[in-house]
């Protein structure tokens, strides 16, 4: 046992510098190198680490004494020996490197790999009392103010300390800032699951308490079109534009063509007309026929008309592309379509037949429903809903006349289209549908 003198080291230049902080009390066991106080110049906060491991018997200074190199700071018991001799700072100061020819740590054995012998570690030459030790600039002006203690503290939770609000002296972190800031980061992540849009969670409800259940794994085309869903949802601000439009003279030219397509093995709905009409919509419309561009800067106009159409199938919805949807006649609009909801019926869609897409149309006239409101197709700023057509009365000026209603549901991303210019298409491609000739002009 020996007590030995903790002394202020080498400060370079400064004199009578403040001690802001102890680390330690006495009573305190210390390692070496553990921080036993703090001290603050005009440049630096430094830390004094303990020469030496032992314990803290008595604190010679307190917060606010003015210290300069060579001032008592502690006096610390140790349980090893005495130093024989005060060796000059940079040459010996240090434990030396271990002697390369002692048996290896690691293994225990001899360098003959003979028997195995204790393992004590080399003999190291003391350090001299309160010399050996080099202050620790823990902060400078303007950089993260924080002990290696708690920087290694932190780095071990992986935070980063510029995020950490200090409540020490001098806006100094502590490990508790730590831990309040991790506790804080784990709070707000578990409200942000898991759409990431700060929405709480749906509790887990025990559904069988309730009555009998069976639990059904989603299909992986279920899993993948929620997740865009809800992406959509929670990103696009949506409006849906309501409209309805008169396909009496339509339907009846589709009927009548129906006959020469099925001659020619293809079957013709009203869907192949709403895809022309929407085509000829979106080159009216430009801005219908768009992208945002991930910077928000600039509204991406696309010179193609790829369209997706929405198909129900058995494994969930799937929306291939039918491209140069402009370009293209009604029966060949028809056959693809078929085609394509054939092979999304078949789990057959390769990733291309999903891509590409400038707007979407879902329809649910071969169901049923007055009217529903699609969600976006983003990054596509606008969908088309169809809802099944019915015969209604239609005042015409003079009495009520059966006329074939087929109702619209436009939703679009109001970040780029008004509602103005979406009444403005959803009339523009009424009026289309209305009088077939108009797709022609
Ligand atoms: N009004 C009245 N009848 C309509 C209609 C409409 N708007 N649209 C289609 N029909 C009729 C068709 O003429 C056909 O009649 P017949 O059997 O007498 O010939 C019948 O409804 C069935 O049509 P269909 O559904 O086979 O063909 P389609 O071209 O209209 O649609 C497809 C094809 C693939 C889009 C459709 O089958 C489908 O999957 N729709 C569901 C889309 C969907 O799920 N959307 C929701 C997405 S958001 O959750």
């Amino acid at each position: 046992m020996a007590t030995v003198e903790q002394k202020v080291p080498d400060l370079g230049d400064f004199k009578d510098v403040p001690i802001i902080e102890l680390l330690v009390k006495p009573g305190d066991s210390v390692q070496a190198e553990q921080g036993l106080l703090l001290l603050e110049s005009e440049k630096a906060t430094m830390e004094v680490p303990a020469s030496q491991a032992g314990k803290v018997v008595e604190l010679k200074v307190k917060t606010g004494d003015k210290v300069s190199a060579g001032d008592v700071i502690a006096l610390i018991e140790t349980s090893a020996p005495p130093p024989q001799a005060s060796p000059t700072r940079g040459e010996g100061a240090r434990p030396s490197a271990p002697d390369k020819s002692a048996p290896s740590p690691s293994t225990g054995e001899g360098k003959d790999g003979g028997e195995s012998k204790p393992l004590t570690p080399p003999p190291q030459p003391a350090p001299a009392q309160g010399e050996d030790v080099t202050p620790v600039i823990i902060a400078t002006p303007g950089s993260v103010h924080a002990s290696p203690a708690v920087r290694l503290f932190a780095r071990e939770l992986g935070v980063d300390l510029t995020r950490v609000s200090g409540s020490g002296p001098k806006g100094r972190i502590l490990k508790s800032d730590v831990q309040a800031h991790v506790k804080k980061v784990m709070a707000g992540a578990q409200l942000a699951a898991p759409g990431g849009a700060g929405l709480p969670q749906m509790p887990a409800i025990d559904f069988s308490k309730f009555g009998p259940v069976e639990s059904k794994p989603l299909s992986r085309i279920r899993k993948l079109s929620a997740s865009n869903l809800h992406r959509s949802w929670v990103l696009v601000p949506h409006v849906t534009q309501f409209d309805e439009a008169d396909i009496t003279e339509l339907d009846a030219f589709r009927r009548e063509s129906a006959e020469d397509a099925k001659k020619k093995g293809i079957k013709l709905t009203m869907l192949a007309f709403l895809l022309k009409a929407s085509a000829k919509t979106l080159l009216e419309f430009p801005e219908l026929c768009a992208s945002l561009a991930p910077d928000g800067e600039n509204l991406v106009l696309k010179k193609y008309v790829h369209i997706g159409v929405a198909v129900d199938t058995p494994n969930g919805l799937v929306v291939p592309v039918i491209r140069d949807v402009d370009k293209k006649g009604i029966f060949q609009l028809a056959e693809e379509l078929a085609l394509v909801s054939e092979k999304a019926r078949a789990a057959r869609l390769s990733p291309p037949d999903l891509q590409g897409g400038c707007f979407s149309i879902s329809s649910l006239g071969g169901i049923g429903g007055t009217k529903f409101t699609p969600i976006v197709n983003a990054p596509e700023v606008a969908i088309l809903g169809v809802s099944k057509s019915q015969m209604r009365p239609v005042w015409d000026g003079k009495g009520f006349v059966p006329r074939l209603i087929l109702p619209l549901s436009l939703s679009y991303d109001h970040r780029v289209i008004d509602g103005a210019q979406a009444a403005r298409v959803t009339t523009y491609l009424a009026e289309l549908l209305g009088d077939i000739r108009r797709l022609l002009l």
